[in-house]
């Protein structure tokens, strides 16, 4: 081949390269929940809209399984390493069992970070926290102790599924910090499974096997929300009361009720919104990630990695009647 042709083939090839990656450059996030249809991770899922939309080159797969299995998870996480995603943030139903699918993603370039509910280090590059797991443990336990005369009684625990990271880590917080509050004595817990009739059921079967409960704790807004239920159907309102961790839209009934009279959580929306933003921030190189780093997330400002490999969002805020209903048209 003549040099000139040469040359020229290999200006057409380069512009191909460049016209290929120019048509290929919506960075692709794969926003994988527990479960679809709660609506804890429909509120992220706005957030993270917002922050493709802000950042104007990216797309958000929200997915997840039907119901909170770490299979589920694996599956739906197969399938977005086949559609050649850029980016993959979970909320992880287990952090061990999804590790190997989340190695084989990053094994091909895929940048994996974890969210809400963390996975094992080895399947992330990062973790990213609600708020301190410590301020959200003695959160749950100082609810439970004002729905209490005098913070003494009996409570008990409605989680979501035996393998939640962010459950197990926030009801290990609750069991540290218990003597803290010696007027509470925790009784049991029960899991649900962030499944709406699952969770009504054990709450029922707390409230007839434990006449002695005066509080359920749920640090889980699908499980907060069958619990007040539970208890309003059982006329145990006054009687029994319901908190923890739930959604103002969704627990302003409960409230108004008398179920509750307080609960609390972060704001899932700017949550979504950050994890999107640290993906997007990976995959286009801005950071690596790595722990003491620190990453833009926009609205959010600057996100700072901790040595282990965590970020951790803003305080937990309290609702109650006099807030409730405002807030319940956010979130
Ligand atoms: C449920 C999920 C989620 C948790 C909230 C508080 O929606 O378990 O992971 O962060 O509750």
């Amino acid at each position: 081949m003549k040099l000139f042709a040469k040359l020229a083939l290999g200006t057409a090839l380069g512009l191909a390269l460049v016209t290929g990656a120019a048509s290929a450059e919506t960075v692709k996030i794969g926003l994988v929940v527990k479960s679809l249809g709660n609506g804890f991770f429909e509120a992220a899922n706005k957030g993270a809209q917002e922050a493709a939309k802000e950042l104007g080159d990216v797309e958000v797969i929200y997915t997840g399984p039907t119901s909170t299995t770490a299979e589920g998870q694996i599956e739906v996480i197969n399938a977005l390493i086949a559609q050649k995603v850029d980016a993959i943030a979970v909320s992880a139903n287990d952090p061990d069992a999804v590790v190997p699918a989340l190695k084989k993603a990053m094994q091909r370039g895929i940048k994996v970070i974890s969210w809400d509910s963390a996975v094992g280090k080895d399947g992330r590059i990062l973790h990213l926290n609600p708020s301190s797991n410590e301020l959200i443990g003695n959160m749950c336990l100082k609810l439970a102790a004002a729905h209490l005369p005098d913070g003494k009684g009996d409570f008990a625990i409605l989680s979501a599924t035996t393998t939640s990271t962010n459950q197990n880590t926030w009801i290990a917080e609750m069991k540290k910090q218990l003597p803290k509050y010696p007027g509470l004595n925790l009784v049991t817990t029960v899991y649900g499974d962030d499944l709406a009739d699952k969770s009504y059921r054990e709450a029922q079967g707390l409230l007839s096997t434990h006449p002695n409960v005066k509080v359920i704790v749920a640090p889980t807004t699908v499980g907060v929300l069958a619990a007040s239920q539970a208890v309003k159907d059982a006329g145990k309102i006054g009687e029994v009361f319901v908190t923890g961790l739930g959604l103002p839209s969704e627990m302003a009934g409960a409230v108004h009720s008398g179920a509750t009279k307080e609960f609390a959580i972060w704001n899932p929306i700017d949550l979504g919104y950050s994890a999107t933003q640290l993906a997007y921030r990976l995959v286009k190189k801005e950071s690596d990630g790595k722990p003491d780093s620190e990453i833009d997330a926009g609205r959010m400002g600057k996100i700072k990695i901790g040595a282990d490999g965590e970020a951790a969002m803003a305080d937990p805020f309290v609702y109650d009647k006099s807030n409730v209903d405002a807030f319940a048209k956010i979130f």
